[in-house]
């Protein structure tokens, strides 16, 4: 049996907002997944792939701008050679008024699946190809792989978005079982859903994978992401994933105990460099730590302004602060009066962080502006 080209995609969320980033980062991120969409066409393109699956959540929303859709169509109508299959997800659910229902909307090379299984034939690749898509953002009733219709003398590839769980667990997006996997008889089947990217698998003589989304679309989708690419055929799988994200979210986590203002930048530029990729081109949240003196305060504000050249850095200030009193001999400072009173209060009730919070900022605001954002 020959092997087919498949380029393996899912969860795309293409027109996601990233409402939680200031806006400008959110706009650029925004543009990101139109730039993700745009390499894996390319791909299709370069390296010829015959099948290009989307396994859900190609948008974002229900509802998407006609401009977005309009983007997608005109992609898939470059790529002619390429057969387009799109299993909507739970994001972007086949409801009746859907633009996957809309017939002229997509050109002849893209099929979409708005049903539970079905299949369509692809006699030139010797290929059966199934797929069930989402009709609701909600889909709790598990759907049999196992068909009368398989055909044995061609290859049975299934696109799906669905949540892979163990017997006897429930789910209302679309569950599946290793067992159901096992028993379907097919080929190869592309999952979305789970935005981490799985390995490829082989259940009996079925493989199957997550290729995860190929931009991380918040701070617990970190790391490298793409796609899976390669040839299939029967009782043979070559897929290798491919990364294709243009940023990665990271955390760096630093303990300012005894050092200096710029000890702690330094430290911080330090790990921003332990990242494979451009750091610079990232989302970071910085953690600080330990015990901090007035002198080496790193502010949120102070670091957003030092790291002006990473594309987006958040620092969280987890420092306890050790305040001085004023050396000047003059033990009635209003500074002075003001630490000695916040003290009592932070030993009656060691635990209360507001207090600490509250010491802090009111120490900065002897000496600067200080804006608070909760
Ligand atoms: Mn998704």
């Amino acid at each position: 049996m020959e092997s087919i080209s498949i380029l393996h995609c899912a969860d795309l969320h293409l027109g996601a907002s990233f409402s939680s980033l200031p806006p400008g980062v959110a706009t650029e991120r925004s543009n990101d997944l139109l730039r993700v969409f745009t390499k894996i066409i390319e791909l299709c393109d370069s390296r010829k792939i015959q099948l290009l699956l989307i396994a859900g959540d190609l948008f974002d929303t229900i509802h998407v701008p006609e401009a977005l859709t309009d983007m997608a169509r005109n992609a898939f109508e470059s790529i002619p050679s390429t057969f387009v299959a799109i299993a909507p997800g739970n994001h972007d659910p086949a409801v009746f008024d859907s633009l996957y229902r809309m017939k002229d909307k997509w050109p002849k090379n893209v099929y979409v699946f708005t049903n539970g299984l079905s299949y369509v034939d692809l006699p030139a690749m010797k290929v059966r190809l199934w797929g069930a898509g989402f009709t609701n953002i909600y889909q709790d009733k598990p759907i049999s792989l196992v068909s009368k219709f398989t055909d044995t003398d061609l290859l049975n590839i299934c696109v799906m978005h669905s949540e892979l769980v163990s017997t006897g667990t429930s789910s209302a997006y679309n569950p599946i079982t290793m067992a159901m996997i096992e028993e379907s008889s097919m080929d190869y089947i592309a999952l979305g859903h789970i935005h981490k990217r799985s390995e490829i698998y082989q259940v009996g003589s079925v493989f199957y994978a997550y290729p995860g989304s190929p931009e991380g679309l918040g701070f617990d989708e970190k790391g490298e992401r793409g796609v899976y690419i390669g040839e299939v055929s029967r009782g043979f799988c070559d897929m290798h994933f491919c990364a294709l994200n243009k940023r990665s979210y990271m955390d760096v986590h630093v303990d300012a105990t005894g050092l200096q203002r710029e000890e702690i930048i330094k430290q911080i530029r330090n790990m921003l460099r332990l990242d494979k990729v451009r750091a610079v081109d990232n989302l970071i949240r910085v953690y600080l730590t330990g015990t901090v003196t007035e002198d080496s305060y790193v502010s949120p504000e102070y670091a957003t302004s030092v790291f002006s050249d990473v594309f987006y850095l958040a620092l969280f200030d987890q420092t306890e602060l050790s305040a001085q009193s004023d050396s000047s001999g003059h033990s009635f400072t209003l500074r002075n009066i003001y630490i000695r009173k916040m003290q009592e209060i932070i030993n009656q009730k060691p635990d209360d962080e507001a207090t600490k919070l509250a010491l802090k900022l009111g120490l900065r605001a002897f000496s600067e502006k200080v804006i608070y954002k909760k």
